[in-house]
């Protein structure tokens, strides 16, 4: 699949840490590729997530829900998870490994890199293969233990109009300032706990296809 900026407008992240359990996860799953999701990235990470045979039981899963719905499916720092379900695309963040090797393992697939701060930028600029980066965190966030400080609306507008990739913004983005930091030049925005923790994932995502 050939990576376009389109799919980054409504950017949904999610594992099964996420939410109380896997049935859970693939309920939320749903209802969000049914409302309007551009893309999925399974992110499996952190305290209480699946490895193993159970994290490839949820990608295969993910990869035929995705699919189902048209939605380009993105893994989190998996590679070879990424090879053998098929994904679209993968995401790196700036401390999973080298990234120039990360990149050139990912032939044929999409390729997106978290971006904190100038020096981390500084760091990729001039990297071949690259699709897209995620800019943040912009806001304070519960999703991520070891997420850097947040940036705010500022930093976020700087780091978006110096990228010459097309870059969406993360962290902390809930439906106060969703409007606010699609004022900037993001390509769109990426969540988790705006869907997860959504008792109407169906009216938030109505909200967000306004813009
Ligand atoms: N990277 C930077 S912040 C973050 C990730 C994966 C978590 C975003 O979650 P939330 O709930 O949308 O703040
Ligand atoms: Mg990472």
């Amino acid at each position: 699949m050939t990576f376009d900026r389109t799919m980054l407008a409504r950017y949904f992240i999610l594992g099964t840490q996420n939410v109380t359990d896997e049935q859970m996860f693939y309920r939320v799953l749903e209802e969000a590729l049914r409302h309007g999701i551009t893309l999925f990235q399974y992110r499996e990470k952190g305290l209480g997530s699946l490895s193993g045979v159970d994290k490839l039981r949820v990608a295969h899963r993910v990869r035929e829900l995705t699919s189902a719905y048209h939605v380009p499916f993105v893994i989190d720092d998996d590679i070879v998870l990424a090879h053998i379900v098929h994904a679209d695309g993968v995401h790196f963040g700036q401390g999973d490994g080298d990234i120039a090797a990360n990149i050139a393992a990912s032939q044929g697939m999409f390729v997106g890199v978290s971006v904190s701060t100038q020096a981390e930028y500084e760091r990729i600029s001039l990297l071949p293969g690259i699709d897209n980066i995620g800019i943040g965190p912009v806001f304070d966030t519960k999703s991520k233990a070891d997420a850097k400080p947040a940036i705010g609306l500022i930093e976020l507008e700087r780091l978006v109009e110096q990228s010459h990739w097309p870059s969406v913004a993360i962290g902390g983005i809930n439906q106060d300032n969703l409007a606010a930091v699609l004022a900037t030049a993001v390509a769109g925005a990426a969540v988790i706990s705006m869907i997860s923790d959504s008792s109407q994932i169906e009216n938030v995502l109505n909200y967000w296809q306004q813009f």
